[in-house]
């Protein structure tokens, strides 16, 4: 994998380090990608970003907990590829490493990244509609446990933010923070359509970051970025670890 000395230099003399993650780097996991066709881009003819929001919660709460429980299941057959691997070294590699992710399927974590920012929340958390309290469940508890809240009664909903949902806001805070600060932003398996996640890239590049998008395809912040790299995340990053010291 040919890899420029320009490229090579900006990781060389990079001290604050951001990488933004989605679906794209779980794809060597099995994990479907949303956008890149396969049966997660729509469940029972409804298109993702039907079922995975705000109102479909308000509406039909037991059918999106179907969808998750579902998805839940595709993943227990699921490790982290070479990918998080890679990035779960890079924290060490760096003055100031963060990692910032769209998943909420959890292999970062798996894979030994800490402090991970989950922006959309984690597929296997849960939390209840009326008093809000958090439940962590086991990836094995197909269907979800528990279906209604211990303290109160009232009825859990997965801890995922959906469409039409507000970000966690310190997470999506502290995210822009480091976006903001840091002098080498990558993105890594996104199709950089969805706000205020994909925002962080223009942050970072507005605030005089170098930005290096890897993704075997295009996308609408390919033309932002400084360097290209139309690789497969889990066959390039191991190949880029080795020139980290
Ligand atoms: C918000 C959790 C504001 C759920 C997700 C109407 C009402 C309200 C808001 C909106 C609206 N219209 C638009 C919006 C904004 C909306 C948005 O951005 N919509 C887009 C689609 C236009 N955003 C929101 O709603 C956000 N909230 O704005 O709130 C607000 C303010 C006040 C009051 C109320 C509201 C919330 C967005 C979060 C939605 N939740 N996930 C779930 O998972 O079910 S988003 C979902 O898409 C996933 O998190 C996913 O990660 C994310 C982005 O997708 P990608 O990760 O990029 O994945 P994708 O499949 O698209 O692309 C994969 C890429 O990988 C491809 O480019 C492919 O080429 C590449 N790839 C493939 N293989 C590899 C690879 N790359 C490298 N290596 C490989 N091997
Ligand atoms: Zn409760």
């Amino acid at each position: 994998m040919e890899i420029s000395s320009e490229l090579l230099k900006v990781i060389k003399s990079a001290k604050k380090v951001c990488v933004l993650t989605g679906a794209g780097i779980s794809a060597e996991s099995g994990v479907p990608t949303f956008r890149g066709g396969g049966n997660s881009a729509v469940w029972k003819g409804m298109p993702f970003d039907q079922i995975s929001s705000a109102r479909m919660v308000r509406e039909n709460l037991a059918e999106v907990w179907e969808w998750f429980d579902y998805r839940r299941g595709v993943l227990q057959n699921c490790q982290p590829n070479a990918a998080h691997f890679a990035l779960a070294k890079w924290q060490k590699k760096f003055e100031d490493f963060t990692l910032v992710t769209q998943n909420i399927d959890g292999l970062h974590t798996r894979a030994g990244s800490e402090d991970l920012l989950e922006l959309h929340g984690n597929i296997n958390r849960s939390y209840c509609t009326n008093c809000e309290k958090r439940f962590q469940m086991n990836a094995e508890d197909i269907p979800h446990k528990p279906d209604s809240c211990d303290e109160c009664g009232a009825k859990v909903r997965p801890d995922v933010v959906l469409f039409g949902e507000i970000l966690p806001l310190e997470v999506f805070r502290k995210a822009e923070q480091k976006s903001r600060e840091c002098d080498l932003f990558f993105i890594i398996g996104t199709s950089a359509l969805v706000y205020p996640a994909a925002g962080l890239a223009e942050i970072a590049k507005y605030s005089g970051a170098k930005l290096i998008e890897i993704n075997p395809e295009d996308t609408p912040l390919t033309d932002f970025c400084d360097f290209q790299i139309r690789e497969k995340a889990g066959e390039f990053l191991p190949s880029l670890t080795v020139f980290m010291l």
